[in-house]
């Protein structure tokens, strides 16, 4: 009862902080794109298979969700995601690549688009719920001709996996070049995430045959760059099977074992992330703000310029209107009348006076001048007036809100998700 109640402490924790991301409104993934920050939500961790073909790769997904949704005749075409979901469902390609966008870099690989699906089960044994595997095609030597470039197709899955199990069985062609290849560049790229297993351990003959086939495989293995004895721990396990009894030792729980830990390392992770994700928000939100306070100053400062530019502009413009009346006076008359006329240039005498001491063309030449002086002052006005956009007092006040929702809230929950976590890896290292 005890271990039940702990084991579903993980995968609550990783709901919960799912729903801190997620939720379309409060999420920390719609706060941050707000502050033009992408944030990725957390995920369950992946899990690859890989090995020779018939090593048990699909069997042991199957004993594992106690479920037979991956075929265990022939040979395995493609890729197979199997996840767990709340309906029995098969999905192709183009759905499997909308559900995981993340393995859409698997795409890159030419031919391997049409040969990737997805299962999901109901089931919800040991930790499915936390688990997504990836089934893969049987490596083989020889003649086998692949759709696709497999050996890429594995090498880029294995950047997207937690976790590489390699399968190799005693019977099968343990030794494939092909397997061993991989082993090796997978190695090169993620040897913390490969687990090397020697699968159907049961068919392996007795201890000392089994003991003959591991050294074997292990000595071709360390011919791989990277690869060496102290590094390499290989498990025997087998399928139990109730009807056929074996004295051979199964270490079958230690893959789960290993689930189980990758699991918990996923929400250390994850709970870590979500501490930095606030830390990140808080400064693009703080960033955000300062910058619009900026903004707000510039665009104040360059409203007064525009404001005296424009005015200026104006100014000249009149003056230059004046000038042209004085000039062309009949026009002034037209526009004002015989008595407005007279009233006006009653006012202008002095200017008058100093444009009689000049001749008609400097007049003009001048007029002209004043004319693209106003001009130039109004289109500088306008520019001037081109501010940059700044956040309403509305919009400040929902980041503000938004700031204190994830330094507050969030960090307050992440950190009793952490205590409880904490709580619960001791009193699972209790019960074990
Ligand atoms: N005795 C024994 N047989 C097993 C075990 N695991 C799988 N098998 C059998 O081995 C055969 C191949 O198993 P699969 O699970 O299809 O192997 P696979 O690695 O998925 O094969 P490919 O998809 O072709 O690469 C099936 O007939 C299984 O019943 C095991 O642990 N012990
Ligand atoms: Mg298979």
């Amino acid at each position: 009862m005890k271990k039940k109640s702990a084991d579903s402490c993980d995968e609550r924790i990783l709901r919960d902080c799912f729903q801190m991301y997620t939720d379309p409104e409060r999420g920390l993934m719609a706060i941050a794109e707000s502050v033009d920050v992408t944030l990725l939500p957390p995920k369950k961790i992946t899990v690859m298979l890989i090995g020779n073909h018939s090593a048990g790769k699909s069997s042991f997904i199957n004993w594992y969700i106690k479920e037979q949704v991956q075929k265990t005749k022939g040979p395995g075409q493609g890729f197979t995601i199997v996840a767990s979901g709340c309906k029995r469902e098969t999905l192709k390609s183009k759905a499997t690549f909308e559900l995981y966008p993340h393995f859409r870099a698997l795409q890159e690989v030419k031919g391997v688009s049409k040969y990737i699906s997805t299962e999901i089960s109901t089931s919800r044994e040991k930790r499915f719920s936390l688990v997504t595997f990836v089934d893969t095609p049987g490596l083989v030597d020889g003649d086998m001709q692949y759709p696709f470039d497999v050996d890429q197709a594995i090498l880029k899955l294995g950047d997207m996996c937690d976790l590489i199990l390699v399968f190799l069985d005693p019977v099968g062609q343990a030794l494939c070049k092909r397997t061993l290849d991989i082993v090796g560049q997978l190695n090169e790229r993620q040897g913390d995430r490969l687990r090397f297993y020697l699968s159907k351990a049961d068919e392996a003959g007795g201890e000392s045959d089994r003991q003959r086939v591991m050294m074997q495989i292990v000595q071709e293995l360390c011919k791989r760059p990277g690869l060496n004895k102290s590094s390499l721990d290989m498990t025997t396990i087998y399928i139990p099977k109730t009807n056929k009894p074996t004295q051979c030792i199964n270490q079958i729980d230690q893959v789960c074992h290993t689930i189980q830990k990758t699991i918990n390392l996923t929400v250390q992770n994850t709970l870590n992330t979500l501490e930095k994700d606030c830390e990140l928000i808080r400064e693009a939100v703080t960033e955000t703000l300062n910058n619009d306070w900026q903004y707000c100053k510039e665009n104040r400062s360059a409203g007064s310029v525009s404001c005296a530019l424009g005015m200026l502009g104006f100014f000249v413009m009149v003056l230059f209107a004046l000038m042209m009346g004085i000039i062309y006076w009949e026009i002034l008359e037209m526009v004002l009348g015989t008595y407005g006329t007279e009233i006006l240039l009653l006012y202008l005498a002095p200017l008058i006076r100093v444009l009689d001491t000049v001749p008609v063309q400097i007049q003009l030449i001048t007029s002209g001048f004043l004319m693209q002086l106003s001009v130039t002052l109004i289109i500088l006005a306008f520019i001037f007036l081109n501010t940059k956009p700044t956040l309403s007092e509305k919009q400040k006040i929902q980041l503000q809100k938004k700031l204190e929702y994830v330094q507050e809230v969030v960090k307050a929950k992440k950190k009793k998700l952490h205590q409880e976590y904490l709580q619960w890896s001791v009193s699972d290292q209790n019960t074990d």
